[in-house]
């Protein structure tokens, strides 16, 4: 190398070298400032155990992705800037450089391995269901809404689930919260997840789990979550897999409750249960009392029913019970549709 390029050379790096740390300071700088937001790195903030150790398993990706990058990009850089074309003389070349093309190969598969070894870690504690669960819940999805089963609480006469949360797709089309079903949860439990779909493929998501699985008719998918202590709040859910044309209003909310108002809700909802199967027993009752007598007006007794009975008749739904009971199946048979 003549004593000329040596001078530019060095002349070069002085002229860089600043701007460079410059450059690497402000990016330090900012995302030293941001919040949490930016270190989680598009990630919703976790809510559950499973959660916080995907976000580490996506950091930690990202963090070996970013080195690959940063070497990548400053010897792209030290090329650009350090040996631009000076003549028509071709420079040394290093082909079948063998300490060279081992690395290239061998540095990938460590980086994959390393990778594949965190990835599978946790995925096996993610789809780990061997925990007691403090609540079991039976996901129903259908097309297009959800049915959340709370399979602790049967009813007394037989194996029937005592209360669900069922969702009617809004007929208009748009993400309104209200039309939505909700999944009421209890934060600081461990929640049995049970996955069932009486049609097509669905997938279960709750962005702030972390985690989504899918829905498919005939296999029994089941996960669990570690609801957090401070986890009390309003969340969202979705469909996370293309199930049809009315795909898009397949949403639904998740409220997460303090232990007691958990318990509470829970307590209501029982009792509402129960009140509206003695009130579908008594419609009954009242309808082959009718039918026998002859009587012609049943008007009153059905509009009674739809009042009352539709939330706990039509528990069963799109799920476990597909023709409903009483009043339930027409909101049942509209679900399908
Ligand atoms: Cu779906």
């Amino acid at each position: 190398m003549s004593p000329t390029r040596q001078e530019n050379r060095r002349r070069n790096l002085r002229r860089w070298a600043p701007r460079g740390a410059a450059l690497a300071v402000l990016g330090l700088a900012a995302t030293g400032c941001a919040s949490n937001d930016l270190t989680r790195l598009g990630m919703p903030e976790p809510i559950t155990d499973q959660a916080e150790r995907v976000l580490s398993l996506w950091q930690g990706s990202w963090v070996a992705a970013f080195a690959v990058g940063i070497l990548v990009w400053g010897l792209i850089a030290w090329s650009i800037i350090f040996h631009r074309k000076r003549s028509e003389q071709l420079p040394p070349q290093v082909r079948y450089n063998m300490p060279i093309e081992a690395l290239y190969t061998v540095l990938p598969i460590v980086i994959i391995s390393v990778l594949f070894f965190f990835t599978a870690r946790d995925q096996a504690i993610l789809l780990d269901t061997d925990e007691p669960a403090d609540v079991n819940i039976e996901v129903v999805a259908f097309q297009w809404a959800w049915q959340f089963n709370y399979l602790d609480d049967k009813k007394e006469n037989g194996g029937e689930v005592l209360f669900s949360e069922t969702g009617i797709p809004n007929p208009d089309g748009t993400a309104d919260p209200s039309t939505q079903t909700t999944l009421v949860l209890p934060e600081g439990a461990t929640v049995h997840f049970d996955l069932h779909s009486p049609d097509v493929i669905h997938s279960f998501w709750i962005p702030a789990f972390g985690f989504k699985m899918d829905v498919i008719p005939g296999r029994d998918n089941a996960f669990q979550a570690d609801l957090q202590d401070d986890s009390e709040g309003e969340y969202i859910g979705r469909c996370a897999e293309l199930c049809g044309v009315d795909h898009a209003r397949m949403l639904f909310n998740v409220t997460v409750l303090p232990q007691d108002e958990y318990e509470a809700w829970a307590a209501e909802q029982r009792e509402e249960a129960s009140q509206a199967e003695l009130e579908a027993a008594e419609i009954e009752g009242n309808e082959s009392g009718d039918a026998e007598s002859g009587a012609a007006e049943p008007t009153e007794d059905v509009e009674s029913g739809e009042g009352s009975g539709a939330e706990g008749a039509g528990a069963g739904g799109a799920g476990t019970d597909e023709e409903g009971t009483g009043s339930g199946g027409s909101d049942a048979e509209e679900n399908e549709q």
